[in-house]
């Protein structure tokens, strides 16, 4: 390994909905993040890595900053906390227009020696004016950020974020394999997709009532078969996700089942089933189980 040899942890943090999945995605390169309009997308921490010749760069999206509702929120308002402990460059991804932010973080970054690159996301979709005022009002809250406008969707100055990531990188050797994606397993992005088509088709709190285990993965010649276990909290959660004569679970396989087969890129048989775990959302033991709790 070369004597200069840069590595570190780049954690995104920020409010719900404001792109942290959609940057992340962007500046890997590969789809590991589920991205939906909904707030509340994701709900792990999730690793993606980036190796250049000299740098490896550990990059975690993280769930958005909330005041948790019950103990799933705990848990990934943990996540957030711990991304602030342990990051080398943190990213607090803003997006442009808001001015909404979380007293208790902003206390935290300001206690923080961590360098901070504060992120303007979304500047396609604002203007000049808006981005200058934007430019003044977090620099009160976050003196010491470094300022940076991005559109992540449309890929506006990644380039430059990329440079500024790398300048404050840390002398270090790479923490993983450097031919290495992500540490999470195959199951854990095949669940996630699934939960992505969840959120875009159920309404309001449904999709927030679902984790979806895959239990099984069997490779056969040709095809690959797959079952998975959407866990609700109540029996008439159970009813809407199934639908009348099963018509909602079953348009739901057909949507997750297409781009199951494009991420594995081979034949898929999905089998999809509906487990009622009473308020599961609220037990330590079953989100333990579900590995909220692994989220290192
Ligand atoms: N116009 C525009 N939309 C964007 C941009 N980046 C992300 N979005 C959209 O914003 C929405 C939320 O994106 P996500 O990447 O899921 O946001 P997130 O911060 O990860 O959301 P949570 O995981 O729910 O906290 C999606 O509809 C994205 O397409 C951008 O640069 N410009
Ligand atoms: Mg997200």
């Amino acid at each position: 390994m070369e004597q200069n040899h840069k590595a570190g942890f780049v954690n995104i943090i920020g409010n719900p909905n404001v792109g942290k999945s959609t940057l992340m995605n962007r500046l890997v390169g590969e789809r590991l993040s589920i991205i939906t309009a909904k707030a509340q997308t994701t709900r792990h921490r999730i690793k993606g890595i980036v190796n250049g010749d000299n740098y490896q760069i550990v990059y975690s999206d993280l769930p958005g900053i909330l005041t948790p509702a019950y103990k799933m929120q705990e848990m990934m308002m943990r996540f957030v906390d711990e991304s602030l402990q342990d990051a080398d460059v943190l990213l607090y991804l803003i997006e442009c227009g808001e001015t909404k932010y979380n007293e208790e973080i902003i206390q935290k970054l300001k206690n923080v020696s961590t360098p901070i690159l504060l992120v303007i996301n979304k500047i396609d979709k604002s203007d000049e004016a808006t981005i200058i005022s934007m430019r003044s009002y977090w620099l009160e809250l976050l003196p010491k950020a470094e300022i940076v406008e991005i559109s992540a969707l449309q890929n506006l100055n990644l380039d430059i974020l990329l440079q500024k990531i790398v300048e404050k990188l840390p002398p270090s050797p790479p923490y993983f394999p450097k031919d290495e994606l992500t540490d999470r397993p195959m199951r854990f992005f095949i669940s996630e997709i699934i939960r992505e088509k969840i959120l875009l088709q159920y309404k309001k709190e449904i999709p927030y009532s679902v984790e979806v285990v895959v239990e099984s993965f069997k490779e056969e010649e040709g095809l690959t078969r797959i079952g998975a276990v959407l866990y609700v909290e109540r029996e008439t959660q159970k009813m809407i996700i199934i639908g009348r004569k099963g018509v909602s679970i079953k348009q739901l396989g057909i949507t997750a089942r297409a781009d199951i087969e494009e991420f594995l890129g081979c034949h898929v048989f999905l089998d999809l089933s509906v487990k009622v775990l009473k308020d599961w959302r609220d037990s330590d033991l079953i989100m333990k189980r579900f590995g909220y709790n692994n989220n290192g």
